[in-house]
């Protein structure tokens, strides 16, 4: 009798070490004006290091998708998430605040 061979099957354990990276921390603001038609939106708001923005500050936003604009009105304190996009800045969500 000859042994013939053993066949490690090795598993490969995928331990997700990736923990919750996924930092769902919105920035906090408030809608100064709203321009549906050119799908843009001005928002006073505070820090935001992930834009490198350190102080808090108005400026515009363009909407990634301008009907998101619908759900906020001038005045309306929002909680909101933006990025880059071709060099611009762009919501990409937008919620009212409680
Ligand atoms: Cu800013």
């Amino acid at each position: 009798m000859r042994k013939v061979g053993t066949f490690i099957f090795a598993l490969t354990l995928c331990v997700g070490a990736q923990s919750a990276v996924a930092q769902s921390d919105l920035i906090d603001g408030q809608v100064t004006k709203v321009d549906q038609s050119a799908g843009k939106i001005t928002i006073r708001h505070g820090p935001a290091k992930k834009l490198g923005m350190e102080n808090g500050m108005t400026m515009v936003y363009r909407a990634q998708d301008p009907a998101m604009l619908k759900a906020v009105k001038v005045g309306n304190k929002v909680k909101f998430d933006a990025e880059q996009v071709n060099g611009q800045f762009t919501v990409t969500k937008i919620e009212k605040a409680k």
